[in-house]
Order: structure tokens, then sequence, then C-alpha cells
């Protein structure tokens, strides 16, 4: 009988926020209730800049365009309450949420034997990925919890092939903010950008969302 084709040289690392479910919506609903109890508003413009970027770093933009200074322990204090919003509502995500294409392109990789990280900022990634019965499709997992350095830095990605084995110029990345997609070039990894090129300067291919790229075309990308 002939043994399956298997990839295991090669690596798909996936941001999780934008690219596998869109939680932006959650982080926009929560952000914006902590800006309206401080007394100034927060827009969907201002919360498309916090994606991709870590809780303390978004919590310090949004105080400057409110005009606001606060003292570092205040920031813990009104960065905790915002997590607890937004988990509260993670928390009832569902597999329904789950980005078109999703499940299709991890199954196919899955059965193409080629590796599967996560590489992402959240500190709640673990708890979205079980909402949503993605967890078992990962071979590695990381996550802010086990990041120093945020994207743009390369260290989320650099770890996440690491972690399966795989060289950074076999592993491609799916990233849906300008920082991920440097975050990646800073790493060497080719490229997919989800969303809008003018949004993505630098990425290789670009698609709408996971429906729109093949296991075919993954391998191509990498041998070009
Ligand atoms: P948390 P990603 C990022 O996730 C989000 O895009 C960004 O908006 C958020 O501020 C960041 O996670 C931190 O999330 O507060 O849950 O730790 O796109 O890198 O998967
Ligand atoms: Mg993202």
């Amino acid at each position: 009988m002939q043994e399956p084709t298997t990839n295991s040289n090669l690596a798909c690392i996936f941001d999780l926020d934008g690219v596998l479910v869109d939680t932006a919506v959650y982080h926009y609903k929560a952000w914006k209730q902590l800006a309206n109890d401080m007394g100034f508003d927060f827009t969907e413009a201002q919360n498309e800049h916090l994606k991709g970027v870590n809780r303390m770093r978004s919590l310090d933009m949004i105080l400057n365009w409110g005009g606001v200074e606060k003292t570092a322990e205040e920031k813990e204090v009104l960065a905790t309450s915002k997590n607890t919003q937004y988990v509260s509502m993670i928390n009832k995500m569902t597999a329904a949420e789950v980005l078109p294409g999703t499940i299709n392109l991890l199954t196919a990789l899955q059965q193409a034997g080629i590796k599967i990280a996560l590489g992402s900022a959240s500190k709640n990634a673990g708890v979205i990925l079980e909402r949503t019965q993605l967890t078992h499709f990962f071979d590695a997992i990381v996550d802010g919890n086990l990041v120093s350095a945020s994207k743009p830095d390369p260290e989320v990605f650099v770890k996440g092939a690491a972690m399966v084995g795989v060289s950074p110029a076999q592993s491609v990345v799916f990233e849906d903010a300008q920082a991920g997609v440097d975050a990646a070039l800073a790493a060497n990894m080719k490229v997919v950008g989800v969303g809008q090129p003018e949004n993505l300067k630098g990425a290789h291919v670009y698609v709408k969302d996971l429906s729109e790229i093949t296991v075919e075309e993954i391998k191509a990308l990498v041998k070009g």
C-alpha cells in the first residue's frame, strides 16, 4: 500500500484574532466601555489600530487618544477591568464564530502532515480555541503568555516554528495585522496577508479569508 505523502518539514503558523476567529468586536466593546467610564469616546477606526497589539500597549494608546495619564498601578487595574469584561464575552463564543475556510484548511493541512502552530499576541488564546473547538488542530500554541516581546518582534513566530521543529524558511504565517506581517518577515518566513493589501504591506500573498488558499498553494509559496 502506498504511504500517504507527508510534509512534516513544513509549518503553518496562524494568528488568532482576525484570522481564525473575529474577536475584534469584543475587544472593541470592552475598550469602549473603559474609555467611556473615563469620560472619552473610543471609535471603531481607533480599534483597527489595536489589532495584533498587546493589552498593555493597547491601553497606552487608548489613554493617549483620550489625553489621560495614569500611573503604572492604575493601568494594571484598568487593564484587568477591561480583560474581565472581555473574558465574560469570549466565554460565550461558539464554534459558529470560526471564520470561513478555517476548518477546511486546518483539516487539509493536518491530513497533508503539515505542522500547525498558533502565534497570537492574546493571553486569552487558550480559552478562545477551546470555546470555538479548534484546540485539537494545533501541534503548538504560542500566545501572549509565552512571549516577552510583542509583534512586530518575531519572537512569537520563531518560537512557534521551533516548537514544531520546522525552520523559519519552511514556515508560512497567516496574519491580519501589519505588526504581524512585519514580525513574520523579520523571522524570515513567508506571509499570507488575510485582508486588504494596503493594510498588510510586504505579505507574499493576499486572501480575503482562509477559503481562498489551498495546501498546494501553501507548498508552492515555500518552494518559490
Ligand atoms: P488579550 P492576535 C491580539 O490577538 C489582538 O489582535 C489584539 O487586538 C489584542 O489586544 C491582543 O491580542 C491581546 O489580547 O488582551 O486577550 O491578551 O491578533 O495576535 O491573535
Ligand atoms: Mg490578528
